[in-house]
Formats: C-alpha cells, structure tokens, sequence
C-alpha cells in the first residue's frame, strides 16, 4: 500500500469538478484516507512548491494557489503515486491524454486542476505539510480497527 497527496486546485473547486474528480480516483480503486478544505496561505504555497521557486511560473503558480479555497486529500492504493498521475495526464492539459483528468476537463497548463505527488518520498514530506498525523486515518488490521496512521 502506499500513500499520495492529491490537491484539488483552486479552479476545480470554482468549477464544481470536486465531486467528479473524487468520483473518478474513488472508482480506480484509491482509498481516501484524509481530506480537508482550505485556502493555501503563501507560506503553505512556497513550502509545497519549494522545488520551483526559480521557475519563471512560480510567481504566477503560488498567486492562482493562494487565489481561492482548494481541497486536499491522501488516497491510499497499490502503486498510489504513479496511479494518480496516470490518471492526471500531462502538466500542459492542452496535451494531456484523452482519459485523463486534465486531458478531459481542462485546456491550460496553470490551471490544470490537480496536484499529484511525483514520488513516495515527496509524497510523504507533502502529506505532512498539509496534514497532521491524527487527521490521516487507515484501518489497522492488528488492532482490528479505524485509527490514525499517519502521515
Ligand atoms: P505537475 O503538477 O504536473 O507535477 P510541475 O512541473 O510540478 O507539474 O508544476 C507545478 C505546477 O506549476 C503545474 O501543475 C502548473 O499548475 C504550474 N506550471 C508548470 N509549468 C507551468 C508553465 O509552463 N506555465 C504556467 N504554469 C506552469
Ligand atoms: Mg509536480
């Protein structure tokens, strides 16, 4: 099993595509194992974001990420990383693969709906900057019960 932060961003939220987005990683297989909404503050977008502060898109990437409430969420699956980001399509959407999130809801490439964790490692440092341990929740078979696993 492995775990993955996925960003409902800002722009899907404003569309109303949060429901069939959820819907879409849901019937893949993946597990929800934390959610939450909130409106990204510029500390929260320059930590996420830490690997592009020199990326001419940078500026213009924190203020669409800080613009308008987002959602966040931890799905839990075999492979988990490299499934949602199948199922996100390229980072242009314009290029993105019919069958993919991007590829059949969105045209831009800043506006691309959707966060995905690049490996197991980010994803774990990810999940902990948007998630407290006691707000991820799994089932623990040896205790037989609903607990908080994480992150
Ligand atoms: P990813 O989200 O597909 O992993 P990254 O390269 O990690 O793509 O870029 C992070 C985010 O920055 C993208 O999802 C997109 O919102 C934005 N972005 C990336 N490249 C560009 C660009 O060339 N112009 C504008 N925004 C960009
Ligand atoms: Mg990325």
């Amino acid at each position: 099993m492995q775990r993955t932060l996925v960003l409902l961003k800002p722009d899907a939220v404003q569309r109303g595509l949060v429901g069939r987005i959820v819907a879409r990683l849901e019937d893949r297989g993946l597990r929800l194992v934390a959610a939450k909404m909130l409106l990204m503050d510029q500390k929260l977008a320059h930590r996420h974001y830490e690997d592009h502060v020199d990326k001419p898109f940078f500026k213009g990437l924190v203020e669409f990420m800080t613009s308008a409430p987002m959602v966040a969420m931890v799905l839990e699956g075999k492979n988990a990383v490299e499934v949602v980001r199948q199922m996100m399509g390229s980072t242009d959407s314009a290029k993105a693969a019919p069958g993919t999130i991007r590829g059949d809801l969105a045209l831009d490439t800043r506006r691309n709906l959707v966060h995905g964790s690049d490996s197991p490692e980010t994803a774990e440092r990810e999940i902990a900057l948007f998630f407290a341990p006691q707000e991820v929740l799994g089932y623990q078979r040896d205790v037989d019960r609903w607990i908080a696993t994480g992150p």
